[in-house]
């Protein structure tokens, strides 16, 4: 497996459980870029319903077995995708052994997602400060890959108004957070409007989670 990723990239520890990846996914970011556009093909990306009945400023969309889901009825994971009623794209072969991969490096052992949720981010769109808690088994890490345009991600504490810090997520970076940091308040500052060869002015964002 390390052929296909290659050497070991900076390896910096944020919290007890949280570490970033630096730069961990940048060689596979093409085929990654590719996969992402062969799943809208399938399953559009969109802008969900908050269950407070706001618009997300984030599209998503999702591919595996299941994939995360907002509307007034509440958050969940579905294995159905409401807009086309059909199931999710399947999770793509680099996407598993990608996310795989890092959570190892992190030191989480056989971590098999099940859901990946994709986040499309234009120039303006932010997620607020939440939990990600929507998931049955807490004791497994949710990993993430940034794709494009530099984010500042927000990291706060066990509670809400903990004051945030700010580090940029660029592409290619990947962050597993598990252990201690899974439910760490955290979310991503309004995107500024710029362009990366890759990707234009849009950031994208995997997350990898088993959901059950
Ligand atoms: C810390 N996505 O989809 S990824 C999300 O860049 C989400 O799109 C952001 O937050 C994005 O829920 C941030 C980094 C991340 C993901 C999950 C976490 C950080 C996390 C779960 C627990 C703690
Ligand atoms: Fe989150």
């Amino acid at each position: 497996m390390d052929d296909l990723f290659g050497e070991d990239r900076t390896f910096l520890p944020l919290d007890p459980g949280a570490c970033l990846l630096g730069g961990f996914a940048l060689a596979n970011g093409p085929v990654l870029l590719d996969a992402i556009a062969t799943i809208a093909a399938v399953a559009p990306f969109r802008h969900l319903e908050t269950p407070g009945g706001r618009r997300m400023s984030v599209a998503m969309t999702n591919a595996g077995r299941l994939g995360w889901v907002s509307d007034r009825r509440g958050y969940r994971y579905d294995e159905i995708d409401p807009c086309t009623g059909k199931a999710w794209p399947k999770m793509p072969l680099v996407f598993t052994e990608l996310s795989r991969h890092a959570a190892a490096t992190a030191d989480f052992q056989d971590f098999m997602p099940e859901a990946c949720l994709i986040n499309r981010y234009e120039p303006g769109a932010k997620l607020s400060l939440h939990q990600d808690r929507d998931e049955r088994n807490l004791d497994q890490p949710i990993v993430s890959v940034s794709l494009g345009v530099d984010a500042r991600f927000l990291w706060g504490g066990e509670k809400r108004l903990d004051r945030p810090r700010r580090i940029i997520l660029q592409h290619g970076d990947v962050v597993v957070w598990g252990g201690p940091a899974r439910l760490t308040f955290h979310g991503i500052d309004t995107l500024d409007l710029s362009s990366h060869p890759a990707t234009g002015s849009f950031r994208f964002n995997l997350t990898f989670r088993k959901a059950t």
